[in-house]
């Protein structure tokens, strides 16, 4: 009986290959693999370094904050360095800002934007507030000559 034969070895391999699927699956992903870098950002351990290149390469942004270490349900300002990928400060840039938590699905619970511009590539970012621990995300978005680009900037508080 061929058949028989085949299909005991089919069910057998069906019930062996759910418990062999998911480590291969963790060990594929190794979310939290050590120091590596982050392709896509999203789903791996994120970087939390405060001067980030912007998506499409366009700027370089450095974050500095007023508050240091940031803490919960402060008001607090920030400072935006803004680059051009030639190491040139932006100037004259339009910067809107929103961010929130990946994890919690929601936004800031205020609306910060840049109030004034300093000079040297250096905007002024008031009305910067966090209200719980956790994983958080600020993204600018950046129009100037160069064009409009996003740098996102993660924050584990
Ligand atoms: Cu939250």
């Amino acid at each position: 009986m061929p058949i028989r034969i085949t299909l005991s070895v089919l069910a057998i391999a069906l019930l062996v290959a759910p418990s062999l699927v998911p480590t291969a699956r963790a060990q594929d992903t190794g979310m939290p693999a050590g120091h590596a870098m982050p392709m896509t950002g999203k789903t791996a351990a994120p970087d939390l370094s405060r001067e980030r290149g912007s998506d499409a390469g366009l700027f370089v942004a450095r974050i500095s904050s007023g508050v240091e270490p940031i803490e919960i349900n402060r008001l607090h300002r920030w400072t935006l360095h803004v680059d051009g990928a030639d190491g040139e400060p932006v100037l004259g840039a339009v910067i809107t800002i929103d961010g929130g938590m990946p994890m919690h699905d929601h936004g800031l619970p205020t609306a910060p934007r840049v109030t004034e511009e300093r000079g040297g590539g250096d905007y002024l970012v008031e009305g910067m507030k966090f209200q719980m621990p956790g994983h958080w995300t600020v993204t600018f978005t950046i129009v100037a000559d160069g064009g409009e680009d996003r740098v996102t900037f993660d924050l584990m508080l």
